[in-house]
């Protein structure tokens, strides 16, 4: 196609000038018309040195550099194909969207959300009151909108909910903008200090289900679909106690279907072995100070089999769950060696993590070490905190990354296959990013739309004195890393919006999109005081899919789901999975960017049950509500 302002250009600005002005002619297309673009054109030329890419990163900009064919000095020529051409799909190719910025409005004022999360600090500093709260985005009542679940503490040292001030709290989206508080009606309030939320279907009749657990109590509340919930948890026997320890203090939990027959289980994440009565405390330089990890002894995980009765089967002696002792904060789960069975990730607090490979016959076996993910690639033990387990390069096997404390930077473990992971956080720029960083909740979400999972860490420092006593703030801005492809990153938390980058006390994050436009939102809790709502306004006409499982022989959630699907700009994988970051629990539908792409061509799903189902040709800019197939 010849246009006399291609030619135009072209005599003008030369060939660089020329690709740039096609470029945005072809962008307007879309934008404008919604049409596939008309015109494309692959430009040869030769690139000798690397001044020329310097050249190419002025024209077209550096996410679009980022992902052109790495030429040595010698190589007398690339191609580069500015819109993707059809002949380079099925493969990664050079992105369409420039680099937009990912930005976020607090909502809180509007939202009508009434919460302070409160921690009862003591004089004493017990270790507890700094390891709270979580948050849950999940919908209730199947109105198609997100709702938030917010756990909250207790007073000290009785770890009672004494007055509705320490209340777990579950408010209704109202889908204008505001929320309302249902926590009476749902019969939510919950007992005890609570700390982390999952939520899950465990019993398939279409209503999700929520789980809270705490110092003290854990708690299992079944969802009668009609607003309320009932405390199952003696009947359920998910209790949290462990054989010789009794209840032992849980941080989080996560709903996974480990054995494949289409009952979610049920992961409990234990911390430190601790009685508050009896608790050592500790001073930093005169100062009363949270005690370090290290001054108590671990526990292990829990695991409940799902009987599919109401019922659970604690399965932690059977599964080998119970015999690896750790300092668990985090837990996310993904099927890493693509054997059909969901594995699961903890991290522990300054300690080595735990990969627990799922063997398929009901054991696992923690493969930590051997995988290059227990100590750092330098060999420490880092302060695992938040974590997410999930693709971030898109070559179909699943990163594990984590947030962690001032010093040792948040840890990124590239997948590279036959079982073993890359320390890549020196390569991917985060270690530069992170080291002066102490982040909690975390997740990684393609928050622009651009096609690649960007990375999201609620920063906080652990003790609230920290300034005094180590020349840090308590109070760190949530962060931002941009992904720009080849799992490199940077940091664009300063563009990100006021309410974004403010200072607070964070701990928990959950990720979804409360007002289903195609762009995630966060939630973010801070310790006593309120939480975050973080809507996702980014400027930018990219396109999006959100796939909203529902499994028929699967776990009704879909949860452990893989999905692929392909666009012209290449492949992308994504999972369906609620365990996310820090105490919390994420929306469980399954969101892809999609850059400029005007179609979906292929949606490849692998169920926990085995079944693949495939769908071609899929309109963008939808919530697709996916149907476990039969075969
Ligand atoms: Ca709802
Ligand atoms: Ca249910
Ligand atoms: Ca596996
Ligand atoms: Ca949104």
């Amino acid at each position: 196609m010849r246009l006399p302002i291609v030619s135009r250009a072209f005599w003008r600005d030369g060939i660089l000038g020329f690709a740039r002005h096609l470029w945005f002619f072809n962008k307007f297309l879309e934008d404008a018309g919604g049409v596939t673009p008309a015109v494309s054109a692959t430009i040869t030329f030769s690139m000798t040195n690397s001044s020329r890419r310097d050249m190419l990163r002025t024209a077209f900009g550096a996410s679009l550099i980022a992902s052109l064919p790495r030429c040595a000095a010698a190589c007398p020529a690339c191609i580069l194909t500015p819109f993707g051409s059809e002949a380079s799909a099925g493969k990664k190719s050079v992105q369409a969207s420039p680099a937009s910025r990912i930005q976020f409005e607090d909502v809180l004022e509007t939202s009508k959300i009434s919460f302070t999360l409160r921690n009862s600090v003591s004089p004493q500093r017990y270790s507890i009151e700094t390891m709270m709260g979580g948050v849950a985005l999940f919908d209730y009542n199947n109105d198609g909108l997100l709702d938030i679940f917010f756990t909250n503490g207790a007073a000290i040292p009785s770890l009672d909910k004494t007055g509705p001030e320490y209340s777990n709290r579950l408010f209704r989206n109202n889908g204008d903008g505001t929320f309302t508080d249902v926590t009476a009606t749902a019969g939510l309030k919950g007992i005890g200090y609570s700390m982390g939320v999952a939520a899950g279907d465990y019993d398939n009749d279409g209503f999700i289900d929520l789980y809270v657990a705490g110092v003290n109590a854990n708690q299992l509340f079944h969802n009668n679909g009609d607003g309320t919930f009932t405390d199952v948890t003696e009947k359920a026997g998910v209790g949290g106690r462990v054989p010789g320890l009794g209840k032992a203090w849980a941080v989080t939990a996560g709903w996974t279907d480990y054995n494949n027959d289409g009952k979610l289980d049920l992961f409990v994440v234990n911390y430190l072995k601790y009685d508050i009565r009896t608790a050592v405390l500790c001073r930093d330089q005169g100062y009363p100070a949270y005690c370090s990890p290290n001054d108590f002894q671990g526990t292990p995980n829990i695991l409940y089999r799902n009987n599919g009765d109401g019922t659970f089967t604690d399965v932690s002696e059977s599964s080998h769950i119970a015999q690896y002792v750790g300092k668990g904060m985090g837990v996310a789960f993904a099927d890493y060696d693509n054997d059909g069975f969901t594995d699961i990730f903890v991290s522990n607090d300054t300690f080595p993590n735990f990969l627990l490979h799922n063997n398929g016959d009901g054991t696992f076996t923690d493969v930590a070490l051997e995988a290059g993910v227990a100590f750092t690639g330098t060999g420490k033990t880092v302060a695992g905190m938040g974590a997410d387990f999930r693709d971030l390069d898109d070559d179909g096997m699943p990163e594990i990354f984590h947030t962690a404390m001032f010093g040792d930077t948040f840890p990124l473990y590239r997948n590279i296959g036959g079982g073993q992971f890359e320390d890549v956080t020196g390569k991917s720029g985060l270690a530069a990013l992170t080291s002066r960083y102490t982040a909690w909740g975390t997740g990684a979400f393609d928050f622009g739309n651009e096609g690649r999972k960007d990375l999201f860490a609620a920063g906080a420092e652990i003790l609230d004195n920290a300034q005094v006593i180590a020349h840090r703030p308590f109070e760190l801005p949530n962060l931002l890393f941009r992904n720009r492809g080849n799992l490199t990153f940077e940091n664009v938390t300063a563009q990100a919006g006021a309410g974004f980058s403010a200072p607070a006390a964070h701990r928990g994050a959950a990720f979804g999109d409360l007002d289903n436009d195609g762009k995630i939102d966060i939630v973010v809790t801070t310790l006593n005081g309120p939480p975050q709502i973080l809507m996702n306004r980014s400027q930018n006409a990219n396109h999006w899919i959100i796939l909203k499982l529902v499994g028929t022989r699967s776990n009704r959630d879909g949860l452990g789901t893989k999905v692929k699907i392909t666009t012209r700009h290449g492949d992308q994988y994504n999972q369906a999975q609620t365990a996310i970051g820090y105490n919390s629990s994420s929306d469980k539908r399954v969101h892809f960017g999609l850059s400029g792409a005007m179609i979906v061509e292929k949606i490849e799903l692998s169920w926990p049950s085995g079944i693949r189902q495939v769908l071609e040709n899929v309109r963008v800019n939808q919530i697709l509500t996916v149907t476990e197939g039969t075969k």
